[in-house]
């Protein structure tokens, strides 16, 4: 009789906060209310964890105005817990000084967070000890999504090509900047300009660097150890950038149609919800041959089953002018609005969004927690 209870938990302390409530507030939407209960858990900018009014109009972009966790947060719900003891899956909230307050049990949570502590695997981790099952990707898969070199080496050691790259590591850039700034221009000598510096974890785009001389290189280094101690250096990747997701079914994962990303042009013109959201100037499905695709679709696949994914992942690949795919990057937490690519992808796949959201909660609740 009784529905199982969906959290869905999403803002956070993350540059991309904004955008995790309109995802959310589009799930949440999406959600079929006579198959679920839904329990919306916000967390605020400063880190508080609050239940929110279950109202996605609220979480949608007003005349232009970002909608944040605090302006839904439900007055005096200041901090949710989940209590982190198995066997236990009430959520509870306490305001300072009084009992908490038990808000029911939870079934599953829809994690909805960007980047540190949201899709690196530290929030998966959470809901192991707290043996909530939840949608998506564990802790190890997780991790390694969001660690570019781990995810390189991942990848390299299941055959998957990938492209070049060098990472410097904190005791290195320490200890001997000289030779770990000569050790990127002997890289730049062998791949060629330009050269991209980011962070090896990063949420976003942040602290990423196009350079084209060594003399740049010192800036650069220091502005992607702002974000991330480590850091990488990769040289440009040509071709034409195609996107593939992979979706878990009881049978296993299987890839969607490929989306194709189009080189950006400076002068384009940009819908702000557009590109504040998600790039939704993808074509899908790619213009590719039934060869092509299919080998994107195996390649994505295997990528999905490299980094031990689970229930999604979108994999980004470079379709290079010698006809092979290198793969870019794995996102275990890709945009989620209805108009960003997975979901464009798994639509023209036959997968409707509203499908697709019932069967990420699906899929999570089939699975136990623990080792798996
Ligand atoms: F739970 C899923 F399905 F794994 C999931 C969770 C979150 C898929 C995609 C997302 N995406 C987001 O939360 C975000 C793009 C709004 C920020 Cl990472």
């Amino acid at each position: 009789n009784a529905k199982p209870r969906v959290a869905v938990v999403f803002g956070g302390r993350s540059s991309e906060h904004a955008i995790s409530v309109v995802t959310a507030g589009a799930v949440l939407r999406a959600i079929d209310r006579t198959r679920y209960d839904v329990l919306p858990i916000g967390i605020t900018t400063d880190g508080r964890w609050a239940l929110t009014a279950d109202d996605p109009e609220r979480m949608a972009i007003a005349e232009r105005a970002l909608p944040s966790v605090e302006q839904i947060a439900e007055p005096g719900t200041g901090d949710v817990v989940l209590p982190v003891a198995p066997g236990r899956r009430e959520v509870v909230y306490s305001e300072a000084g009084s009992v908490p307050k038990d808000l029911g049990d939870v079934d599953v949570v829809f994690p909805m967070l960007h980047g540190p502590y949201g899709e690196d695997g530290t929030l998966q981790g959470l809901l192991e000890l707290a043996g909530v099952p939840y949608v998506g990707s564990g802790v190890l898969a997780s991790a390694v999504g969001m660690d570019k070199e781990y995810m390189k080496r991942v990848f390299t050691s299941f055959g998957l090509p990938v492209g070049p790259y060098l990472v410097v590591r904190p005791r290195e850039w320490e200890a001997d900047r000289a030779g770990a700034l000569a050790r990127i221009t002997d890289f730049a000598g062998e791949h060629g300009w330009p050269l991209f510096v980011k962070p090896a974890r990063a949420g976003s785009s942040m602290g990423i660097s196009r350079i084209t001389a060594a003399a740049d290189l010192p800036a650069a280094v220091e502005e992607a150890r702002r974000h991330d101690p480590k850091i990488i250096v990769e040289s440009l990747l040509r071709g034409r950038e195609i996107e593939c997701g992979v979706l878990e079914f009881e049978d296993g994962p299987r890839a969607s149609l490929p989306a194709e990303i189009p080189p950006v042009s400076s002068h384009d013109f940009y819908d702000f919800e557009a590109k504040y959201i998600d790039s939704a100037d993808g074509i899908v499905p790619a213009p590719l041959t039934a060869e092509e695709t299919s080998r994107v679709q195996a390649l994505a696949v295997r990528a999905f089953e490299a980094a031990s994914c689970e229930g999604l992942v979108r994999a980004d690949f470079f379709l290079q002018e010698n006809g092979e795919f290198v793969i870019n990057e794995i996102n275990t937490m890709p945009g989620f609005t209805p108009i960003s690519m997975f979901p464009r992808m798994w639509e023209a796949s036959g997968v409707s969004y509203p499908e697709l959201v019932d069967h990420l909660i699906q899929t999570a609740l089939r699975r136990a927690t623990g080792l798996r």
